[in-house]
């Protein structure tokens, strides 16, 4: 029944995605065909009163421009419009302040990029489009999401919950630390002893290390595509009901997982996008290890370091942002594309998380979560594991409900050598934990990472 639950929502989730995208690709058409009459309408923002620049400049600039160019002056935004038949020229004054900006947001037509002259507070650097860790012009601050921020990431543990502007790179490294001891069945806490009375061996404690290295690319200022590969490390100790206790480790790389983000709102400063991930079962479920019955035993199921199947992951992710507030929410599914090649299937899954994050200043914030997940027995079995010996091995003891609060802290470096840098971490802790056990708990979870843009 939650199967079924679980598993509607995760098509859910995919029909929802496939019904934005068309309907941005409906506008993208549109904006085409629109694109090809009146090719080359141009609107873009321009902070007028600020800098050196005014109405007569940029009159001036643009005055080669047959037929004569529109130019209207929004009072209330404080920006100018410029309509014009032909495409705008690179402005010929150029001086160390130039910078390349790109405005998809407020282009019509199919120009990817204008100059403006643009007075900056530092000095001008050797990146010819605008940085997503970079920040926003004077006229887009307060009108759009504002990438330049600590807390415009969302606490560490969080994935693929922003995107990047075209060109950009993003590499980052995770680690990330999980404890579990005791077991429960339901939300009831079940002693060793307890469990050794059904099962002639039990889990005792667990813990799980995962090394993931990310790597982020904007193909467009739509879309980002996001690879991740995991390094897992896991180790379990064990107790039998001869009073003897053994520890079993396994260790290697997990599944390597691609998602593409897809924005389909900014504006007010928030921002939307879609999470179309894909995993591929490059994890071992072949781990052994010596046990009681001799050496080279294959491990049980939690010891395993893939699902051995192809996995899709959908989601949506919402961001928002005051000037030192900024919250966002995601929702991601775990879809099981078949059996694997040992004949079962890890159980699906959903996660759904928010959170809060306070700005203190231009490098530091502090961030509130909760997530909730919620996933299944596994479907199938290895044949070759006994699930009378031991919980682990038993599929019809897998699936749980747990919601976890995070504390985070996220440090961003806003320039200098180091500008785009960050280093943040994440501690959660479970305030709800309902498991068809006996079945290890989590007891808290620890995550840091490094991110650098380029
Ligand atoms: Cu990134």
């Amino acid at each position: 029944m939650i199967f079924w639950v679980r598993r509607r929502f995760c098509l859910l989730i995919i029909a929802v995605n496939l019904v934005c995208l068309n309907t941005f690709l409906c506008s993208a058409r549109a904006e085409i065909s629109k694109g090809g009459n009146e090719k080359k309408k141009i609107n873009f923002d321009y902070e007028p009163l600020t800098n050196t620049w005014d109405y007569q400049d940029l009159k001036e600039n643009i005055k080669d421009l047959t037929p004569e160019p529109k130019i209207k002056l929004d009072e209330l935004l404080q920006k100018y419009e410029i309509s014009t038949s032909y495409i705008l020229p690179k402005f010929s004054n150029e001086t160390d302040n130039i910078k390349q900006i790109s405005q998809s947001n407020n282009i019509n037509g199919n120009i990817p990029k204008k100059s403006l002259n643009f007075p900056q507070k530092t000095p001008a650097k050797k990146n010819d489009f605008l940085l997503a860790d970079e920040p926003l012009p004077p006229s887009q601050q307060g009108i759009y999401w504002s990438p330049a921020r600590p807390d415009s990431h969302a606490p560490i543990a969080v994935m693929g919950e922003h995107i990047h502007s075209e060109g950009e790179i993003m590499v980052s490294y995770r680690y990330m630390l999980m404890e579990m001891e005791g077991s429960r069945v339901g939300t009831d806490d079940i002693s060793d002893e307890k469990i050794l009375e059904q099962f002639p061996i039990t889990p005792t404690r667990m813990t799980m290390q995962m090394h993931m290295f990310g790597m982020m690319y904007g193909i467009t200022n739509n879309l980002t595509l996001m690879a991740m590969l995991p390094y897992v490390v896991k180790d379990m100790d064990h107790l039998t009901r001869t009073n003897r206790r053994f520890n079993t480790d396994s260790e290697g790389i997990g599944d390597i997982k691609v998602t593409g983000l897809y924005q389909i709102l900014n504006e007010n400063r928030q921002r939307i996008h879609l999470n179309t991930g894909i995993s591929f079962p490059t994890g071992s479920i072949e781990a052994r290890d010596t046990t009681p019955a001799g050496p080279d035993q294959l491990l049980p199921y939690p010891m395993q370091l893939g699902s051995g199947t192809l996995d899709l992951h959908p989601g949506i992710t919402y961001l928002g942002q005051s000037d030192d507030w900024s919250w966002g929410t995601q929702i991601i599914g775990t879809l099981r594309l078949g059996e694997n090649s040992n004949s079962y299937k890890f159980g699906d899954e959903i996660m759904l998380t928010a959170w809060g994050a306070k700005k203190w200043s231009d490098w530091a914030s502090t961030s509130l979560r909760i997530k909730g997940r919620n996933w299944g027995n596994i479907s199938g079995k290895d044949s070759r594991l006994n699930p009378n010996l031991i919980p682990t091995a038993d599929p019809t003891r897998r699936g749980g409900t747990q919601i976890d609060i995070g504390f985070g802290l996220n440090l961003f470096v806003p320039e200098g050598d180091l500008r785009t840098g960050r280093l943040a971490i994440e501690f959660e802790l479970p305030i709800y934990r309902a498991l068809q056990g006996p079945q290890l708990e989590t007891d808290w979870q620890l995550t840091a990472g490094l991110q650098f843009s380029f």
